[in-house]
């Protein structure tokens, strides 16, 4: 039996501004900030103890793990962090207004685009001042120019199969701080949920998901948030962005 504990970050710049962000690594706004804390006091206050957190590469992740684990007294645990664990990258998307794009192309393929399991959006242009082609820390990999959720589930897996499973078959309770989506890519894969379902699946900001994990890796029971009323508000206000 091990613990995992999923943290999407606290609420951005460009979440707050209703931007899509992706790869672009925007900080957290103060709400984000308090998020953070909440999220760690929840943490303590379950009695959980993080032995190691896994982060994406991108600021919002980082900053949020880094507050919740102070927080939580758990500031001196190793780290490992990867560009596995990015958001999906939203491709020509990235810096528009969502109310924006659903305006302009409709309900359905804006949808298909935020929520779709195979519908990746347009590609950027490696030039685009939103495209990270020349990143230091993405040398050596091939950024990607747009993903879709199934794409973002075949990056991560190598990731949750090895250094987090490591991790979990240590013995170690295991914090993941990452995105909206590629939590969701996770999520899929533990609760086993369709490419149908998963359309209607959000995951709000600054919430720990707690799982229960056996030793197939598999949940043994269905995962909980730490603050469930204040997780179903804020994931409802997550399906309704662009509205
Ligand atoms: C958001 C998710 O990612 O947006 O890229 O805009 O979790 O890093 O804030 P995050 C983005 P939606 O898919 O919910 O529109």
């Amino acid at each position: 039996m091990s613990t995992l504990i999923l943290l999407r970050h606290g609420r951005s710049d460009w979440n707050e501004k209703n931007l899509f962000t992706g790869w672009v690594d925007v900080d957290l706004i103060d709400k984000g900030r308090a998020e953070a804390v909440r999220g760690g006091e929840l943490i303590k206050e379950s009695g959980l103890l993080p032995d190691v957190v896994h982060t994406s590469l991108l600021r919002r992740a980082i900053t949020t793990a880094n507050i919740a684990l102070d927080t939580a007294d758990r500031h001196w645990i190793p780290v490992r962090r990867d560009w596995r664990l990015n958001e999906r990258h939203y491709g020509a998307l990235q810096g528009l207004d969502k109310a924006t794009t659903r305006d302009t192309y409709g309900e359905e393929q804006f949808m298909l685009w935020r929520r779709s399991f195979d519908t990746p959006p347009p590609a950027i242009e490696p030039d685009d001042e939103y495209a990270q082609t020349d990143d230091p820390r993405y040398a050596g990999i091939e950024v990607p120019r747009t993903e879709c959720l199934k794409d973002v589930i075949e990056r991560l897996m190598p990731y949750w199969e090895g250094p987090i499973r490591e991790d979990l078959a240590a013995g170690r309770t295991v914090l993941v701080t990452a995105h909206g989506n590629s939590l969701r890519a996770l999520v899929k894969h533990l609760d086993g949920i369709s490419d149908e379902d998963i359309t209607g699946l959000n995951i709000p900001t600054g919430m720990p998901l707690v799982y229960d994990l056996g030793e197939d890796f598999m949940p043994t029971r269905p995962a909980v948030y730490l603050d469930p009323e204040a997780a179903a508000a804020e994931a409802s206000a997550v399906a309704n962005q662009g509205k």
